[in-house]
């Protein structure tokens, strides 16, 4: 099948960048405490976790490989296949708490991995532990299953960010020397392999790194990636059979699995590994604004509408299934069985806010929006050293926070989603200002060749009121564009106390206009509490509605209520009412108000009647989702039973 062409006609895409996140500031409000746990808690007790659970001992390249800390999986993959990854993400998180913070004690652990990284890396470039050390002879194999370039590609996204943090070239290097290799390895070149890794992730890499370089190979090598993967006949199969091995046999059965079943431009439909498909996604992005592809940008439009519209939980939660750790059916979106891993919530986080430099669309930025302040969020505990991998939206009391996970690729994940998080909240272009999310903090941003330095006040999430600044050196004629939240139904704006007319474009308020120093907007959204229904077709949360407040959706915790939450019936029209409790895990706001509960204290040992329940009157609360199981073990719900 011919590879898709770009257009010939197509509309120039016009693109934001995102603001350098050292230059993002969170001084106060929601995020300061978050951030500020991430970079003195999760960092460091991530880095005591990769070595006391034995993951940097891979790096031992000149011992002999020791018994495996993870077994081989019926698919052939061990965890340890890919620990690699778990440096990379790990190096990537921590540098990007460096340059405003500089540590001495974690630079010096990221050398001393890097020394080790390099001092094992073979003459050809070649760089992958599992391979050097335990199977050299297998290396390139087995693409389909064995994720070497998944973990290359986290290696290389840690020495994107570590050199960019401190300026060091070593690790960058190295991961140039393996990208030379793959270059050499792989692409439509006679004598080069056709293939690409099956659990996507090195193509965002290498368009980071081209964006360091810019060298048009790492470009290349990206786009070739993206172009290959579900061209027919499958790699896949070519692959297994110059192993010996039956392509029918394959585990997964379908190569749907890793986006690999069609073409790319031919996906309509959001399939396989959740994780997988938003890397995949989050790299068409960067290639259809790299390489002004709009071909690639309507399938990822196509994808992303497809997956929310039909696919994703309401706390942004992604992929439901255990099984294939993804997708099944549209509108299958069970919640004590939710799969909805934290990577995956963090890689619609890349996805989404990629779409939004492309196409400055609120669809996008709302949906970053919700899974940073619920399903990825909900990832990390208030301590920041316990975490979720799959996210449930309902349970009974059997998911606890753990310390370390066997296949611990989350934690690294919302880490770094969380020490880089300045990126996501403005972007700019020539003489515009966008600014996406809403959260007390100063940033700096370049604005054409004028330094605007922006401060917002406020107390989002839980308060819609957000006073901005500007401070400029010189008046400056420019576009402000202001996201109005798809939540909100009543917005209003100010400039310098006086109220203006919303213009909305695709979701952001334009304000064009000469701003000088000490300029003041002031945005107010309108937070309700609201009932959310979910689609007829979604039937597990028939009869249910779930609680939102401005971008928080909320959960009842067997914690404040004392009885499960599926108990409870809520009427649809009662008053639900918000407070802030100063005291729940550093300050929170909850919702309260009636509901009933069904009585059983009637019931004895009958398990089954002719008579309903009573339903007994009593207060219920609710608490945002992301901060649930982070108090004693119990139930919890996030759709409830209408009354
Ligand atoms: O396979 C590598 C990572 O581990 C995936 O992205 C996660 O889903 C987990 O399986
Ligand atoms: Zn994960």
């Amino acid at each position: 099948m011919p590879i898709a062409q770009k257009s010939q006609s197509r509309t120039p895409i016009d693109r934001y960048v995102p603001a350098d996140h050292t230059r993002v500031a969170f001084t106060g409000g929601f995020w300061k405490s978050w951030t500020e746990t991430v970079r003195d808690v999760t960092i460091p007790t991530q880095h005591m976790r990769l070595d006391e659970e034995g993951f940097l001992e891979v790096l031992d390249f000149d011992k002999p490989a020791g018994p495996l800390v993870r077994p081989i999986q019926p698919s052939g993959l061990s965890m340890q296949h890919f620990f690699d990854s778990d440096f990379g993400k790990w190096i990537e998180a921590a540098s990007y708490t460096l340059k405003n913070n500089p540590n001495p004690d974690i630079e010096a652990k990221i050398d001393a991995i890097v020394e080790k990284l390099e001092h094992g890396q073979m003459s050809d470039g070649y760089l992958n532990s599992w391979f050097i050390r335990r199977e050299p002879e297998k290396r390139w194999t087995n693409l389909r299953d064995l994720h070497e370039m998944y973990s290359m590609g986290h290696l290389l996204e840690g020495a994107v960010a570590y050199f960019e943090a401190t300026g060091k070239r070593r690790f960058l290097d190295v991961m140039i020397r393996a990208v030379d290799h793959i270059i050499d390895t792989f692409g439509r070149e006679p004598g080069k392999l056709r293939g690409y890794d099956a659990h996507e992730e090195i193509e965002l890499a290498l368009v980071k790194l081209y964006r360091v370089t810019k060298d048009p190979r790492h470009l290349k090598l990206a786009t070739y990636f993206v172009d290959e993967r579900g061209q027919m006949p499958s790699y896949y199969d070519e692959e297994a059979r110059k192993r010996g091995e039956d392509p029918a046999g394959y585990v997964f059965q379908t190569y749907a699995y890793s986006q690999a079943h069609m073409p790319v431009r031919e996906q309509t439909q959001v399939v396989g590994h959740a994780v997988r498909a938003m890397y995949l996604f989050s790299a068409m992005a960067d290639l259809a604004f790299e390489n002004d592809d709009e071909s690639l940008k309507s399938a990822c439009d196509r994808l992303f509408d497809n997956l929310i519209g039909r696919q994703l939980y309401v706390t942004g939660g992604l992929g439901p299934s255990a099984s294939n750790e993804g997708f099944t059916r549209e509108y299958d979106l069970p919640n004590e069985t939710a799969y909805a891993e934290t990577c995956a919530a963090v890689a619609l986080g890349f996805f989404s806010h990629r779409m939004a430099q492309i196409e400055l669309d609120s669809k996008f930025t709302d949906k970053l929006e919700t899974v940073l302040y619920n399903g990825a969020l909900s990832g990390i505990s208030r301590d920041g050293e316990h975490y979720f991998y799959e996210n449930v939206l309902e349970s009974h009391g059997q998911n606890r926070r753990w310390k370390w996970h066997y296949c611990p690729c989350c934690p690294t994940n919302i880490a770094r989603f969380i020490t880089s998080l300045g990126q996501y909240f403005y972007s700019t272009k020539a003489d515009e200002v966008a600014i996406h999310l809403y959260g007390e903090n100063a940033a700096e941003l370049s604005v054409g060749n004028t330094l605007l330095r922006l401060k917002q006040t406020t107390e989002y999430p839980w308060n819609g009121d957000v006073g901005i600044s500007l401070g400029l050196e010189q008046p400056k004629h420019f576009t402000l564009r202001l996201r109005i939240p798809g939540w909100c139904r009543d917005a209003g704006a100010f400039v310098n106390g006086e109220a203006i007319k919303l213009d909305v474009a695709k979701g952001y308020a334009v304000i064009e206009r000469e701003w000088k120093d000490g300029d003041e907007v002031r945005l107010t959204f309108d937070m309700p509490v609201d009932r959310l229904y979910a689609h007829p077709a979604a039937t597990e949360d028939n009869g249910r509605f779930a609680l939102r407040r401005g971008p928080v959706i909320f959960c009842v915790e067997e914690a404040d209520l004392g009885t499960e939450p599926q108990r409870l019936r809520l009427s649809s029209e009662g008053e639900i009412i918000a407070n802030y409790d100063a005291a729940l895990l550093g300050g929170a706001t909850v919702l309260e108000g009636d509901a009933l509960e069904a009585d059983a204290s009637d019931w004895q040992e009958t398990l089954y009647r002719t008579e309903p329940p009573a339903l007994k009157p009593r207060r219920f609360r609710a608490i945002p989702y992301h901060l649930w199981a982070n108090r004693e073990p119990g139930a919890m719900a996030v759709w409830l039973h209408e009354k």
